[in-house]
């Protein structure tokens, strides 16, 4: 087909490839006096055939977000010069500082004349709903799978949620560069776990592709020369069937995500399955409770290589976010007036753990916080529950505070630590598991575990396993390193990665995943050492520090202010000393040259928000602050 001159845009919405030296990826639509490139803002909606809605899935760090970037570079949507950011799609100040992705996110970028829209998703097991939740917009996926360590529990996980959607699978082995890339291999793990997961026979035969996310090239075969990530796109335009869909048929557009504008508020996030969805036309909206609304979006976006674009009307197959609706949740649909048809219900995972997050009464409260009150601390739940489905929320029977209950650690130490960002105050309390009653026996979560170590410490790891009521399912053994396979109670895990990271003096792997609910496991020992608390209110002193680091390990350095009942470090011995951490030398007439200033600290344990999380046990609290994160005694009372 001859290739349309830049004036029939408006006619056609065709894409015109320009003369850049790499046109084959580069995508510019022109604007209706044919010399500005100009965005997507259009009025027109797109060529269906020509979408390809598609996910990431992957373990976490297996390359995704890294892989979004190389595809969105090379598609030449970022000027020559232009500086992007590493991992454009963590937008996120906390997803820059950890490197990982906390939400899925959209964005788009063309190949050819395809739209391709991608979908990055979050590795980590905690935000595992999103990734089956937005599952709902594409129409196939890229399964990463790092090419040393092969599929890991999330693989497994993501995978069998993308075969349940029937979603069709590229399988990208990323990370070939490695020295320690062994691709054949991985291959045929992948190709085991398709088949343990049952997957029909059309999708056994799954295409390859071996990357190198970081550095930019991927290849159909590993022989093959490749400077660009062609193949990828080649793959994803001939195998990920464009969106099936009736644009003649009633609207129907399901929320997916949920996503934030400061101008706009709450923005509902879906793929177009049927009919056209435009600004001037008022909808019914379904929501999870079956009610039907009328409403008018105010606004409709596009998503561009990480940006969002309005638009007024969006067609079949489009991956939209849509404004105008401050209650939009996911799972609501917006249909038809007319002929309202509500699509299938998002079932959204039920909580595995809860903590309490109790307003700050420690005698330092109110000093560094903005927010204190347990009305700015419900105020603040409630607005988080509306934008994570995943999160629940509800007052505490006894006492003041809120049980917040979520899908793991990470779950609610990220949203701690954005309240505290924000000028919260709070304490927190240890998690607890979510346990279940089942006919009069009670069930708790179990996990299945994966550890890859060293092999002189899989002895030790195996030995602390057992004690946390761990049960080994698989071990087995490649260049010096054990892998071993367990099923164990969430209990169990609660805080036990830093100990694991010592452990193994940081050589080791450890991932796991929720399994299964299964019969109480019995009495845990999460944490066998003591701590030790001040006895007054006072101001560290290094020569008090100094005489108390032989009892353990301490927390903090010299100078800090503290008060009675704060733990300042962890006793050798499993019960908790109260100590005197201002105790300064006794003053006497002698100089004793030399020894005065001799006193040499040891560094003390840095703990993070997490790391105190998972360390306090049912007497003890968090206090977390916009400054300082202190752990103390529930009750002060050291006398
Ligand atoms: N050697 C090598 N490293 C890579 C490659 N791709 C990504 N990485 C590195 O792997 C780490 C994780 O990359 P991300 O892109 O954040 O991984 P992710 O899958 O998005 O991680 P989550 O979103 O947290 O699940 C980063 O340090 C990347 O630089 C690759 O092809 N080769
Ligand atoms: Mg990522």
């Amino acid at each position: 087909m001859p290739r349309p001159a830049p004036s029939l845009y408006l006619a056609d919405f065709l894409v015109f490839p320009c003369l850049s030296p790499n046109f084959h990826l580069r995508c510019l639509f022109f604007s209706p006096t044919g010399d500005e490139p100009f965005c997507m803002g259009s009025q027109k909606v797109m060529d269906q055939s020509k979408i390809r809605n598609v996910a990431i899935i992957a373990h976490v760090d297996h390359g995704k977000t890294t892989l979004v970037d190389q595809l969105f570079q090379q598609s030449g949507m970022f000027r020559e010069n232009q500086e992007v950011a590493e991992r454009l799609m963590d937008s996120m100040d906390l997803e820059k500082e950890r490197g990982i992705t906390i939400t899925a996110k959209n964005g788009s970028y063309c190949f050819k004349d395809y739209w391709i829209n991608i979908i990055d998703t979050p590795g980590h097991a905690d935000f595992g709903g999103q990734v089956e939740r937005v599952l709902r917009m594409a129409d196939g996926c890229l399964l990463l799978v790092d090419a040393q360590e092969g599929p890991m529990p999330q693989t497994y996980f993501v995978l069998k949620k993308a075969l349940a959607a029937g979603l069709r699978i590229i399988v990208v082995i990323n990370k070939i560069d490695k020295p320690a890339a062994r691709c054949e291999w991985v291959v045929d793990q992948v190709f085991d776990l398709f088949v343990k997961l049952e997957a029909p026979d059309h999708l056994l035969d799954f295409p390859v592709v071996y990357a190198s996310a970081k550095q930019g090239y991927a290849k159909h075969h590993l022989i093959d020369e490749s400077t660009d990530m062609v193949p990828i796109s080649e793959l994803i335009a001939a195998h990920v069937p464009p969106p099936s869909g009736d644009p003649n048929a009633p609207l129907q557009m399901q929320i997916s995500s949920l996503d934030h504008s400061p101008y706009l508020g709450r923005l509902g996030i879906g793929k177009v399955t049927n009919g056209t969805l435009s600004i001037n036309k008022p909808i019914a909206v379904v929501k999870r409770d079956g009610s039907i609304h009328s409403a008018r979006l105010t606004k409709i976006f596009r998503f561009e290589s990480d940006k969002k674009v309005s638009t007024d009307t969006a067609g079949v197959g489009e991956l939209v976010a849509v404004a105008g609706m401050d209650d939009v949740t996911v799972g609501v649909t917006f249909t038809d007036v007319d002929n309202p048809m509500p699509m299938p219900l998002i079932e959204i995972d039920p909580p595995t753990i809860s903590m309490n997050f109790i307003p700050n009464d420690s005698p330092f409260a109110g000093l560094d916080g903005k927010f204190v009150t347990s009305r700015h601390i419900e105020d603040r739940l409630r607005k988080e529950t509306l934008a994570d489905v995943a999160l629940r929320v509800e007052p505490m029977t006894e006492g003041v505070g809120y049980i917040v209950a979520g899908r793991g650690e990470l779950h609610l130490s990220i949203l701690i630590e954005k309240m505290r960002r924000e000028g919260f105050e709070l304490q927190v309390t240890r998690p607890q598991v979510i346990m279940k009653e089942e006919g009069g026996v009670t069930l708790e979560p179990y996990e299945e575990l994966t550890i890859d170590v060293d092999e002189q410490y899989a002895g030790a790891v195996i030995e602390r396993l057992g004690m946390l009521k761990g049960q080994m399912q698989e071990m087995t053994q490649a260049n010096g390193m054990n892998r071993l396979v367990y099923k164990i109670p969430t209990r169990g895990l609660l805080g036990y990665r830093s100990e694991f990271m010592t452990a193994t003096k940081g050589l080791g792997m450890m991932n796991y995943v929720f399994a299964e609910y299964g019969p109480y496991a019995g009495d845990i020992i999460n944490r066998v050492n003591g701590v030790l608390i001040s006895m007054d209110t006072c101001t560290t002193v290094a020569y008090a520090l100094f005489n108390l680091q032989d009892r353990g390990r301490l927390f903090l350095g010299p100078g800090n202010r503290i008060y009675a009942g704060q733990i300042i470090g962890e006793n050798a011995r499993n019960q908790d000393m109260v100590v005197n951490p201002a105790k300064g030398k006794k003053l006497t007439n002698m100089r004793a040259s030399g020894s005065d200033e001799n006193v040499v600290l040891v560094p003390p344990v840095q703990m993070s928000l997490e790391d105190c999380i998972a360390y306090i046990n049912d007497d003890e609290l968090v206090e977390v602050t916009p400054k300082t994160i202190r752990l103390r005694k529930r009750s002060l009372n050291v006398k």
